[in-house]
């Protein structure tokens, strides 16, 4: 027994060793930089096992009576066979270990040998400095809505230019409609490391390198050719669904492209609307949660009314192994997401993804694109101190818009457009109103400059501090 207590502190010094070499020769200083907080908690709840392993030997071998020892023996195979029965099906190879799923395709664990071949390549990828796509990255309008045509013949006018229920997969010289065009969209998706906050480094998958990808804007009717690329330092498949396509998987069946493969597909725009679009291999979600979603606004022949500012934002969720706010590297936790707790939800990919970034004038007209890539929770999206004087619900174009809206919903996998003036200075915050979510990351601001009207607004600012509880 006094061997036995003294081989398991042995073992759990020489594992550790093991561990640390193990890391450098995978990974090297850069690996371990990452993995610090986590080896140095692991270290510990070794250290305080192997202590309590020692002490428990020693007791049972100083209290001289074999029914003892035998008694915690089955403490233990109780204990394991309570533990047992609230954890799912185990996998061994696979992170986490105990994640089944029931959908198409496979399931959310990462196979072992991904982690591996991570780790193995994390040299490889390229550092983004922000992952979040800036709010102002919004491409000027392809068309003008006569502003003096009134908003009720708006709504009149899409109603038969709807086409449905064709396949919309085209021969790539079929020409567009009259008065549009081929449009070229160029889509490159990537695996890049970047900081989901100061120290907390994520493992991000994005459309051009950035979260959400980048804002398309084209016109109903045009012809739409899209080339995707999968970069060569990419470990997964990757393709795209364009909810603005009609036709199977949206796209994603014909552009699934393995690293350094690159394809092509051509649609052509029936619907006008605000579209998501959203990579599609299995599994989906996971794909999704790591940051790969964003926007296609397909502009109704018309255009849409004239705005002053138009601003890009779209809400995700993150889930990581550590709780919010641990630093070092950040393993994808499917666990978290398959129990719909994200650890963060952004505005366009980090937590302050908008914040400081969106700028208008007392007076500006503001159009805002609204998404959300999910993939758990639907947002109340709001604008903290204003009214939505338009709404196109769910990013409808063509039916009916709702007039002065305070929260709208933004389901996830879909979008909405929302319109309102600045009349009054200040900073303006959007939230999801489900407002714990703030705390998970999901704000950002407009800073509205200008002269203060008293008769919209009165009241004394004065010097309190409003940081903290009141
Ligand atoms: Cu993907």
């Amino acid at each position: 027994m006094q061997t036995l207590s003294w081989f398991i502190v042995a073992a759990f010094l020489i594992g550790s060793l093991i561990v640390l070499l193990g890391v450098f020769i995978i990974g090297g200083v850069e690996l371990f930089r990452f993995l610090q907080v986590a080896l140095l908690q692991a270290f510990g709840l070794g250290l305080a096992a192997t202590s309590s392993l020692f002490f428990f030997v020693r007791l049972v071998w100083g209290l001289n009576a074999p029914p003892m020892g035998i008694s915690m023996v089955f403490f233990v195979i109780g204990a394991a066979l309570f533990v047992s029965v609230s954890v799912g099906r185990l996998y061994m190879f696979q992170y986490p270990m105990y994640v089944q799923s029931f959908g198409p395709g496979g399931g959310p664990g990462l196979p072992l040998l991904n982690v591996l071949s991570f780790f193995q390549h994390i040299e490889q990828f390229e550092r983004v400095a922000d992952i979040a796509r800036d709010p102002n990255d919004v491409p000027p309008p392809l068309t003008f809505l006569d502003s003096t045509t009134p908003s009720v013949s708006l709504v009149d006018s899409f109603g038969s230019a709807v086409a449905s229920g064709t396949l919309a997969f085209v021969e790539a010289d079929t020409p567009p409609d009259e008065g549009g065009v081929v449009r070229e969209l160029n889509l490159e998706t990537t695996e890049v490391l970047a900081e989901i906050a100061p120290g907390i480094t994520f493992n991000y998958w994005t459309f051009n390198n950035t979260v959400p990808g980048p804002f398309f804007r084209i016109r109903e009717g045009d012809i739409v050719k899209v080339t995707i690329t999968n970069n060569k330092t990419s470990l997964h498949h990757h393709n795209v669904d364009f909810h603005a396509a009609t036709g199977p998987g949206g796209g994603g069946k014909v552009s699934v492209v393995a690293p350094g493969e690159t394809k092509e597909f051509t649609f052509k725009a029936l619907n006008p609307g605000l579209f998501v679009y959203h990579c599609a291999v299995p599994n989906m979600a996971v794909h999704m949660a790591h940051g790969m979603y964003g926007l296609i606004l397909v502009e109704p022949k018309e255009g849409l009314p004239p705005v002053d500012r138009e601003f890009y934002v779209m809400q995700g969720e993150i889930f990581t192994t550590g709780a919010i706010g641990r630093r070092g590297l950040q393993a994808f936790d499917a666990k978290k997401m398959m129990e719909s707790t994200p650890t963060y939800v952004t505005f366009n990919g980090r937590p302050d993804g908008t914040v400081g970034k969106m700028k208008a004038e007392v007076g500006d007209r503001i159009r805002m694109y609204v998404g959300n890539g999910g993939v758990v929770h639907s947002s109340s999206f709001h604008v903290v101190g204003e009214i939505f004087d338009t709404v196109y619900p769910e990013a409808s174009i063509g039916g009916a818009v709702l007039k002065n809206v305070q929260t709208t919903n933004v389901p996830a996998g879909g979008a909405t457009i929302v319109e309102f003036t600045v009349d009054y200075p200040g900073t303006y915050v959007l939230v999801d109103h489900a407002l714990m979510r703030t705390d998970k990351g999901a704000w950002g601001t407009i800073e509205v400059t200008g002269p203060a009207n008293p008769e919209i607004f009165n009241g004394d600012f004065g010097e309190h501090d409003h940081e903290g509880h009141h």
